[in-house]
């Protein structure tokens, strides 16, 4: 690593974070490699080189295995509930960190420092709800058909779960995964964006420190760094039967295969289409919180990000106005600075995305409503400040059926009853998050029954993103239908074994065979 930038508080987060020279890209916990080729950590928020990290070579990689392989041995004998009393240790260190990792955060994906804040919340949230799952990992216990047996069933750990994340949560869904994968006694190996290298070898430091104040393995927790190719390493290695990834649908169907292709599990976090309903019972100032929150956080670059709204039509002017309004009250710039609503998208590419769909909607036919555009001057010299935009469009557009990773929002009407509202917001590919604003029990019933929202997540008025780690995360169709986070997501991370003891002097069989010798 070098070139940690002329910036004193962005050089005091990575000394909080013991972020040195030493650090490398490859790392299993104490032990560090890095005979790779070296890729650069670019901040959105001001384009400096951060710092520069090792991609993992297939000689690291193999070494990586190796460690985790041996650590994993260790970890899976030790009772859960004290792999929870590690996990508590690690979230100890993640409250007292959670002002300079919530920095780095901001700085390194250019989220708002609030955002970053609120990111390792939901690590330590998670953390929280992993230790008390460390005495639950229960199965049940049925009766046998035969006399003086019993019959019951156990979870034991899998072995290696490799995780791949995304730039947009660079640590949140790491811990998601990892803070369940290690109660459940396996062990991780995760490889972080490319474009967030830095969040990774903090997390990473955190782990490692915990682990050895512990005396426990390094390699129950491995970091590799580096593009798709590195990945391919953990999705075509059979050592490995969990292959979590987060990302686009593109790379999910690529995962798929390959893990698929060899009968591993792998658990997909993919693509997001997400609509709010707004229907002539809504609240006008939650719709608007909700929907300008959800359009705009994360510069529209969250998994759940809301990307259209369907309004219904007698309300369609005031409630469309009232947005449109909410957005003339925007702040985009530094994401450091708190007085900010808006910072930057993550790299030059995706701007490029966020001006290719604004003209694709006008070229099909949509009318833009709020003016994107790129910002420049002082302030902006990144490059990568873009103003969030609203086009009129129709759900049917090709680009409005995609998922733009950036603060553009298609704004539609619906006639009639609720019951087209859902059609729309179902007519798409992706199914992660949906939201109906309505005080109406019976359109808000009708948007959760089964002939209702066909999402993973479903809100009634809330917005669609920001869900909290409790519930089981995810989506389908073409989201990949993996469930990660809370309620029973740990039972992915194991393997069910099923148990009947005989402890009579017979030997019946079951289904009344008869077979004697
Ligand atoms: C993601 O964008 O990949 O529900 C995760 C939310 C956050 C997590 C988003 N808690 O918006």
């Amino acid at each position: 690593m070098a070139n940690t930038r002329n910036n004193t508080a962005i050089a005091e987060t990575l000394k909080a974070l013991e972020i040195t020279s030493e650090n490398a890209g490859t790392s299993t916990g104490a032990k560090t490699m890095n005979a790779g080729a070296v890729i650069h950590s670019v901040s959105p928020v001001d384009g400096e080189v951060i710092a520069s990290v090792t991609q993992t070579t297939s000689e690291e990689y193999e070494q990586v295995m190796q460690t985790a392989a041996e650590a994993f041995k260790v970890w899976r004998t030790m009772p859960a509930p004290q792999r929870g009393e590690i996990v508590r240790q690690f979230n100890e260190e993640l409250r007292s960190l959670k002002e300079p990792l919530g920095k780095l955060v901001s700085y390194e994906m250019g989220k708002s420092y609030q955002e970053g804040l609120g990111e390792v919340q939901e690590m330590i949230d998670i953390c929280d709800f992993a230790v008390g799952l460390s005495r639950q990992l229960h199965g049940l216990t049925m009766h046998s058909e035969r006399p003086g047996h019993r019959m019951y069933e156990q979870y034991h750990p899998l072995g290696i779960v490799g995780i791949i994340s995304a730039f947009n949560f660079p640590v949140a869904v790491w811990s998601w995964n990892t803070a369940l994968a290690w109660v459940c006694g396996d062990v991780c190996i995760w490889k972080p964006s490319e474009k967030t290298p830095l969040t990774g070898i903090a997390c990473q430091k955190i782990a490692a420190r915990i682990f050895s104040k512990n005396n426990l393995p390094e390699g129950i927790s491995c970091l590799i760094n580096g593009d798709y190719k590195v990945g391919e390493l953990m999705t075509q290695d059979e050592r490995v039967p969990l292959i979590s990834a987060t990302g686009s649908t593109r790379m999910g169907k690529q995962v798929a295969q390959t893990v698929g292709g060899r009968l591993g599990k792998s658990l997909l976090e993919l693509g997001g289409n997400n609509a709010i309903i707004v229907t002539p019972d809504s609240d006008l100032k939650m719709t608007v919180i909700g929907a300008v929150f959800g359009a705009v956080g994360t510069a529209g670059q969250r998994c759940t990000s809301t990307r259209r709204l369907i309004i219904h039509e007698s309300i369609y002017d005031k409630v469309t106005n009232a947005v449109v309004d909410a957005y003339k009250q925007l702040r985009i710039g530094n994401p450091l600075d708190e007085n900010n609503h808006v910072g930057p998208v993550i790299d030059k590419e995706a701007v490029k995305n966020y001006q290719n769909a604004l003209e694709k909607v006008v070229a099909e036919g949509g009318k833009i409503l709020v003016e994107g555009g790129v910002l420049e001057g002082e302030g902006y010299e990144s490059g990568c400040y873009v103003k969030p935009a609203i086009a009129e469009a129709e759900n049917h557009f090709e680009i409005v059926q995609h998922e733009t990773f950036a603060p553009v929002l298609y704004i539609m009407k619906y006639s009639g009853d609720v019951a087209n509202a859902i059609e729309l917001q179902n007519g798409v590919r992706q199914g992660l998050s949906s939201a109906i604003m309505t005080n109406n029990l019976r359109e808000a019933e009708r948007f959760l029954s089964v002939a209702g929202s066909d999402c993973g997540i479903a809100n009634v008025n809330i917005g669609t993103s920001g869900a909290e780690i409790g519930g089981a995360f995810g989506g389908e169709k073409e989201t990949g239908g993996g469930r990660e986070s809370g309620s029973d997501a740990w039972k992915v991370y194991m393997r069910r074994q099923t148990n009947t003891i005989n402890y009579t002097t017979q030997l019946p069989l079951a289904q009344g065979i008869k077979f004697d010798l």
